[in-house]
């Protein structure tokens, strides 16, 4: 996601966490802002683009190597390349952020990446190997040709909120918080973070990966990138079909990042 996808996942996040967990996270962070998620929720991306954090661009991805919108599916074993991915990352940033003995600036950077990695394994074209999660797709979005991904990431989200600022994230972040609380999302997110368990981070993450991986099939192309290539504009009837999925997808990030945070306070701090 971009920053508005970010900064949204954070704030939604901040609605669920205990009073005893947000205190700790203010702590670790060092900011007892009220937008103390939000604030550092894109650092990832800002380190990855400089030279002595090169190392981390592969942690914001999983590159599935299925065969959309045929076959979808993450395996582990077989697509978390070498120098790591956003499963194994989770897993790294959960065991770190929980573990005492780290410096206050290594737990600090432990918990900006995890909750930047935590939102992006929704982004399902964060979880697809197919022309490096859609950035070779060449497509037209609002007159604009861009690509598929960074549509999804950036340029969907902003047309639909208007703005990228954390006003306009925290904004839509108390539509979503109403949706999880007492709308389209309340009697589905139980699912989101059934089976979740900090103590299996793999399995889990892998989880994660898996649902969101499926939406590319089933929701980001559906009858294959070709097809969305040569659309004339992704505006409006592509836009219509998908952007109730990304807001979803940053809803039960937001969620499940919240939980996440919960249980390591609770089991492992
Ligand atoms: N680091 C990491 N994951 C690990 C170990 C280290 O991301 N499992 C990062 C944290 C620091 C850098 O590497 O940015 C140096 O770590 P250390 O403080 O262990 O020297
Ligand atoms: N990305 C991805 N899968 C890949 C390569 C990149 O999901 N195989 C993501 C990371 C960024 C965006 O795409 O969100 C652009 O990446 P880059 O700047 O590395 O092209
Ligand atoms: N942009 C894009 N696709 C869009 C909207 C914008 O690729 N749908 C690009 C064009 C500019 C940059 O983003 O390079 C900033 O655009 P703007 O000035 O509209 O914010
Ligand atoms: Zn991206
Ligand atoms: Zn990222």
């Amino acid at each position: 996601w971009g920053a508005l996808g970010h900064a949204t996942v954070a704030y939604v996040a901040q609605n669920y966490l205990s009073a005893a967990t947000a205190s700790w996270a203010q702590g670790v962070l060092a900011d007892t802002s009220t937008s103390y998620l939000a604030n550092i929720a894109s650092w990832a991306d800002t380190f990855r683009s400089t030279t002595a954090g090169a190392w981390s661009a592969p942690l914001h991805f999983i590159d599935a190597e299925d065969n959309p919108p045929t076959s979808c599916s993450v395996n582990y074993a077989r697509d978390c390349g070498a120098t790591g991915c956003v499963v194994s990352a989770i897993a790294n940033y959960t065991q770190r952020v929980g573990d005492g003995r780290l410096s206050a600036a290594d737990a600090a950077e432990a918990l900006r990446f995890l909750v930047h990695f935590v939102g992006d394994i929704t982004q399902p074209l964060h979880d697809e190997a197919f022309e490096a999660g859609a950035n070779g797709v060449a497509v037209t979005f609002m007159g604009f040709s861009d690509n598929l991904h960074s549509d999804w990431d950036t340029f969907m989200p902003e047309e639909l909120i208007g703005g990228s600022s954390l006003a306009d994230a925290q904004s839509w972040a108390t539509t979503l918080i109403s949706e999880i609380d007492s709308g389209t999302y309340e009697s589905t997110k139980a699912s989101w973070i059934a089976g979740d368990d900090v103590g299996n981070v793999i399995t889990t993450a892998t989880r994660w990966a898996t649902d969101a991986n499926a939406l590319v099939c089933s929701v980001v192309m559906p009858n294959g990138a070709a097809a969305l290539t040569a659309e004339t504009d992704l505006f409006p009837t592509y836009y219509d079909d998908v952007i109730g999925t990304i807001e979803l997808q940053i809803a039960k990030g937001g969620y499940r990042l919240a939980n996440w945070l919960n249980t390591i306070f609770e089991t492992e701090v």
